[in-house]
């Protein structure tokens, strides 16, 4: 009996990427509770990103179990990728992504957690109440929704807060994860979730006031530029042909508009003149709408060797942890 339960039971992993988090990082763990219902352990995994003051220091002595060193600071997005798979390395069943400023209350994780355990989801993203939020800016909370609205699109999934890093992992959502861009990982894992067929749930979370600075977001302005590009890039990836045929479509269409006169001038009089600019403008934007389409069925079978690619570096790390690589 007990054995079974012990099988029943999973390791949870909960991660913290950390760039010179010292005052809070301490609070941040101590507030991690160590005992849920139906985890076997709790253990606390820092991603120390090249951090210059005492974030690590600190972080032992509230009781990390385990740090991860970058010798440099690599960014977000690389070190929730090394968090990943430490923690699939050690045996995590489940996965929560906190931040380490101390914004999220940890007191929530066994509600972040519940859908993972209850088999009804292998990714829970948390959401905040970001309008009634009187410390966030009003242009962060602008941007937030923003935000939100692009990844709504890109991954056509109703998304409530797009931006939110407090987030539960089942196993097999962890293992189906490639993050491949070196700022945020946010908005990208939730597009990677849906197209993977990964189901989501949405919990609400309480989030407070930052103490210090912003580690990720310099300028509001830069921080958009950045996350644009990385949806773009991830929704040209999964749905390259959606892209390229809207993108030739525009071109098709100013062709026709341009071209409409001359094809009935020509028609009726079997002459070009006197349209031959237009002639050339219609055929040039005729030509670039033509080979953007052409770009996209070769973005298609890019994106069907990705699929490829994908399920056998899925099946490559279930080898690598000794599991089960056939199903
Ligand atoms: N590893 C790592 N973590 C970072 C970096 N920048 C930000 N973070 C962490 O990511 C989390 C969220 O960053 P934060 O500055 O709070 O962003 P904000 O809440 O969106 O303004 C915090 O735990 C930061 O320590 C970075 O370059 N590397
Ligand atoms: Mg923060």
């Amino acid at each position: 009996m007990k054995k079974n339960k012990e099988t029943q039971d999973q390791k949870l992993v909960v991660m913290i990427p950390a760039y010179n988090e010292e005052r809070t990082i301490g609070q941040v763990i101590k507030e991690i509770p160590r005992k849920i219902p139906g985890i076997s352990e709790v253990l606390v995994l820092v991603i120390d990103d090249g951090c210059t003051d005492k974030t690590v220091e600190v972080a032992i002595k509230a009781g990390a179990n385990i740090i991860i060193h970058h010798k440099m600071n690599k960014g977000l997005a690389p070190s929730f990728r090394d968090g990943l798979e430490a923690s699939l390395k050690i045996g995590a069943g489940i996965i929560v992504n906190t931040d380490a400023d101390f914004q999220y209350d940890q007191r929530e994780i066994p509600n972040l957690i519940k859908p993972i355990q209850d088999h009804k989801a292998d990714l829970v993203l948390s959401y905040r109440d970001i309008f009634n939020l009187d410390h966030m800016p009003l242009s962060k909370k602008i941007g937030n929704k923003i935000a939100t609205k692009v990844t709504q699109i890109a991954s056509n999934y109703p998304v409530i807060d797009g931006q939110s890093g407090y987030r539960a992992f089942s196993r097999e959502a962890a293992l189906k994860m490639n993050v491949m861009s070196n700022y945020t990982y946010v908005q990208e894992t939730i597009i990677q979730a849906v197209n993977k067929g990964l189901c989501i749930k949405q919990v609400p979370c309480a989030f407070r006031k930052r103490q210090g600075k912003s580690r990720l977001i310099s300028n509001v302005l830069s921080y958009a530029r950045n996350g644009a590009g990385i949806i773009l890039r991830t929704y040209r990836d999964y749905s390259p042909l959606k892209v390229f045929v809207l993108g030739g479509s525009v071109f098709l269409f100013v062709s026709a508009a341009i071209g409409f006169v001359v094809l009935k001038h020509f028609i009726t009089t079997g002459m070009l003149t006197p349209y031959h600019g237009r002639a050339l403008l219609s055929t040039l934007f005729g030509m670039t709408g033509i080979m953007i389409m052409v770009f996209g069925l070769l973005a298609d079978m890019i994106r069907t060797q990705r699929m490829m690619l994908e399920d056998a570096l899925y099946r490559l790390k279930k080898m690598k942890f000794g599991e089960d690589a056939t199903d």
